[in-house]
């Protein structure tokens, strides 16, 4: 298979250039930890180690090295589309090449031959309570596939050297579910309909999500939905979704295991879940003022949300201090196909106006839009419109980079993670004798 044979050749060099850092610089320091941010969330401490994609805070994701609009540009299209397959994307993330459109769509025939999805699953997520968030059943549903983890069946007799090559397998089999699994929680959880969805080995990825979500413009949404999981991919390694990933799989546990610790992550209101929120925020705004309001009356609404305690969903990040490029590339794509759409005005508006209020109040230290601000809008334009559901297909993107991270942290060897922790009373100390008490001053 083409991920494994191109992973395989390259597999030696890595191992070689990792080996040399640890065994002959390990003492070189990278960074110094401040008390900052051990009580600040460890924002911005250099400790987490991938070669799949970096976060420049001036520029955003570079995916293997390539930026968003490269990306967007190098990759196979999908026939008939302007948009990338998402085949082509996987085989970039896990190889570090641009693929030819043969190499992208051996991976999207890899997903069809992987797709189908037992039985027990589907009726997991049946089981549940209708009020159960999405979210809640696609990380169970990722749960439930564990008992068909080639990791987990094969752990106990392989090597260590060859646990990346049942990871890959193990990847790749739930990549190829993960359309499935997503459409059938949006036709029943939404629509009562309780039937497997079936991917066609004859289309690619975003098109058999969008048939089998049954939007009425399948083309124009498998178009989106390509930009979507592309996007949505990776983002290095310390957000939450793959740090959560990285550090499950970082005890061995499967894949399955992993990817589901990561979605409870991604189901946090600061982290995916904003992208349900935006939306709600947009259409509060929509709804008051009866359409897209003047600059004064936003900018207005904007303080009262502020001054309420809440924060501006889908603006502000940990790293990134520009606009998100992901939220640029799907601003262009609205713009270019619907920019008419009053939500897509109102975005924009938005855009025009938060910033400024934010920069006002002077907390946030982005005060930018990130990759939520806009992306419910393109949902919603597409007939997409159960806020909630956003997530799952924010999840279905995720694990794109997750899964090739998890791979590569499989081949390389790298070990359980265990970062130490300090009493309160420790950094106090560290403290006193960082900065001792000044003598008080001696009257002349
Ligand atoms: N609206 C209001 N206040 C904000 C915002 C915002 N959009 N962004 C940051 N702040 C506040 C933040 O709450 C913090 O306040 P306090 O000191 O009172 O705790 C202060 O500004 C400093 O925060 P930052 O260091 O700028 O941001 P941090 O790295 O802590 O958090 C986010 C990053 C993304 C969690 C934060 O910007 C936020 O809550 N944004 C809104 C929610 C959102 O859009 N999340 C999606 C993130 C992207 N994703 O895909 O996951
Ligand atoms: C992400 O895509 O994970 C978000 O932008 C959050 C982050 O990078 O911290």
């Amino acid at each position: 298979m083409i991920l494994h044979e191109k992973i395989s050749a390259q597999l030696p060099a890595w191992r070689d250039r990792i080996r040399t850092l640890a065994k002959e610089h390990a003492d070189v320091v990278v960074d110094t930890v401040t008390i900052g941010e051990v009580v600040g969330g460890m924002r911005d401490t250099k400790s987490l180690l991938t070669d799949i994609s970096y976060v420049d805070p001036g520029e955003g994701i570079r995916f293997r090295g390539m930026s968003i609009p490269e990306v967007l540009k190098k990759l196979p299209k999908a026939r008939g589309g302007k948009m990338p397959l998402v085949g082509g994307l996987y085989y970039l993330l896990m190889v570090g090449e641009v693929p030819t459109k043969e190499q992208a769509m051996e991976v999207e025939a890899e997903w069809a031959k992987r797709a189908d999805v037992p039985d027990y699953v589907f009726k997991t997520i049946k089981t549940m309570p209708k009020e159960t968030h999405p979210m809640t059943l696609f990380s169970q549903a990722v749960l439930a596939l564990q008992n068909g983890s080639v990791f987990a069946e094969r752990y106990h007799s392989m090597k260590r050297d060859i646990y990346w090559e049942a990871a890959l397998e193990d990847s790749l089999n739930l990549t190829a579910k993960l359309p499935v699994i997503a459409a059938y929680i949006y036709r029943l959880k939404y629509f009562g309909e309780n039937k497997k969805p079936r991917y066609n080995p004859r289309q690619d990825y975003g098109l058999n999500f969008a048939r089998m979500t049954k939007v009425s413009d399948k083309k124009g949404y498998a178009e989106l939905m390509r930009l979507y999981f592309i996007i949505h991919s990776d983002h290095e390694s310390g957000n939450a979704s793959a740090h959560a990933t990285h550090l499950t799989g970082s005890t061995l546990s499967d894949v399955y295991y992993a990817f589901s610790a990561g979605l409870n992550a991604l189901a946090g209101p600061l982290h995916g879940l904003a992208n349900q929120e935006c939306l709600g925020w947009l259409i509060e705004v929509k709804n008051k003022f009866g359409g897209v309001p003047t600059r004064d009356e936003l900018y207005k609404f904007s303080w009262d949300t502020l001054n309420s305690g809440h924060v501006i969903p889908g603006y502000g990040h940990a790293v990134l201090r520009v606009p998100d490029p992901r939220y640029m590339a799907q601003l262009e794509f609205a713009k270019k196909r619907f920019p008419e759409d009053e939500l897509v005005r109102l975005a924009e508006l938005v855009f025009d106006v938060v910033p400024q209020v934010l920069k006002e109040q002077g907390k946030a230290k982005n005060p930018a839009p990130n990759v939520d601000a806009i992306s419910g809008t393109l949902q919603h334009y597409y007939g997409v419109r159960e806020f909630d559901f956003y997530t799952v297909l924010f999840g279905v993107g995720r694990a794109l980079g997750v899964t090739a991270n998890y791979v590569w942290a499989r081949a390389l060897g790298q070990p359980i993670e265990r970062p130490k922790s300090l009493t309160t009373k420790m950094l106090e100390d560290v403290v006193a004798q960082a900065e001792p008490e000044q003598p008080a001053p001696q009257p002349a």
